[in-house]
């Protein structure tokens, strides 16, 4: 594939939402169910409600897998986008339901890849909910379309993967060698109220902290050292745990050796370890050289991914902002081109 650009790499987006309509229409149904979850009335229950200019335009971008996302991508120079149905997926739904969703989704996904195969990669997107059914869709994706990633939108209805019940899940992406995109949801109940109080759900901060939350509870429950080569991905820098990678190793080895929690026991590595050889970490919504620099020197330049977060945060003057950054010839072309393939397995 070419651009009108001279470039020697494509531009790879790695954490690009869409929605079907029948996910739409779900979602509708659980937000005119009384009690509906706070942070996802919040979140999708703002985007799909409000009449402002922003949210208007991210609901027309989320459902067009056609012209108009393609036009957005030639505008901002995005050779690829690899696709993830926008949060929380399935994640809201009851089980049955989303279960039964889920194949549909995949389906549309796997078509809009088709029509467009030099432009569209995807994600399998799964219902945690059930961990056989999402085992199974796993393998039905690759097997049919041959997908080689995985979306899961943090916790589901409160609970996190590091709960053992889920880790089926793990065991057949690791199998399959499938990553495992570990991409924000709206807060849980238990910890939404401080950050509605102060507008600081959304992805402003609630979302990178309870991502970042979840990735360190799948790391401190072990689940690494059962699964050691499983891979997943954090968008937003890591949602900052490379930044906290120093004081997490010194806590949780004070924490182990003091037998301080029953939940926390001895990893065969440290936290920090962990981050850096089973993770990769994308900038999405971080257009920013210093947090990039920082990032690529933790985890290392052939692990760390550019995506932009579309439609939520389509700024094209963003890819250029990026391009600034000081990078070799070399690192460049790993940011965004040669880590996207090996991490998506994509065949440019
Ligand atoms: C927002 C941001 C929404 C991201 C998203 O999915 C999302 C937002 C509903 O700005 O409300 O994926 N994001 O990843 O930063
Ligand atoms: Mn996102």
């Amino acid at each position: 594939m070419t651009t009108s650009e001279n470039k020697p790499y494509l531009r790879i987006a790695t954490e690009e939402a869409f929605a079907t309509k029948e996910q739409l229409a779900l979602f509708k149904r659980v937000l005119d169910q009384p009690n509906v979850d706070k942070g996802f009335a919040h979140l999708m229950g703002f985007y799909m409600s409000s009449p402002s200019e922003r949210a208007q335009h991210i609901m027309r971008c989320l459902v067009d897998l056609d012209e108009l996302r393609i036009a957005h991508m030639d505008a901002s120079g995005i050779d690829i986008q690899v696709l993830a149905l926008t949060s929380p997926g399935a994640q809201i739904m009851d089980r049955e339901t989303a279960v039964s969703f889920i194949p549909n989704a995949n389906d549309e996904l796997a078509e809009a890849i088709k029509r467009h195969p030099t432009r569209f990669a995807g994600m399998v997107a799964l219902a945690p909910q059930d961990p056989a059914a999402s085992a199974k869709e796993l393998q039905r994706c690759a097997d049919l379309y041959g997908m080689r990633s995985a979306v899961i939108n943090s916790h589901t209805q409160g609970e996190y993967l590091s709960d053992k019940k889920f880790w089926p899940i793990f065991e057949a992406a690791e199998a399959l060698n499938m990553p495992i995109y570990l991409h924000p949801n709206s807060l849980p109940a238990q910890m939404i109220d401080p950050f509605i109080e102060a507008g600081l759900d959304g992805a402003i901060y609630g979302f990178g902290v309870e991502t970042g939350l979840h990735a360190l509870r799948i790391i401190t429950s072990g689940v690494f050292d059962q699964f050691p080569n499983l891979k997943m991905v954090l968008g937003h820098m890591g949602e900052a745990l490379p930044f906290w990678a120093y004081r997490l190793d010194y806590m949780h080895n004070a924490t182990v050796r003091s037998k301080r929690y029953e939940a926390i026991q001895p990893t065969k590595r440290k936290p920090s370890e962990y981050l850096k050889e089973n993770f990769y970490i994308t900038n999405s919504g971080v257009a920013w050289g210093p947090a990039l620099q920082f990032t690529q020197a933790f985890m290392g330049t052939d692990r760390v991914l550019y995506a932009m977060d579309y439609p939520y945060q389509y700024l094209p003057e963003e890819v250029d902002m990026l391009e600034q950054v000081d990078m070799t010839p070399e690192v460049k072309r790993q940011f965004f081109q040669d880590n996207a393939v090996k991490v998506f397995d994509l065949k440019i």
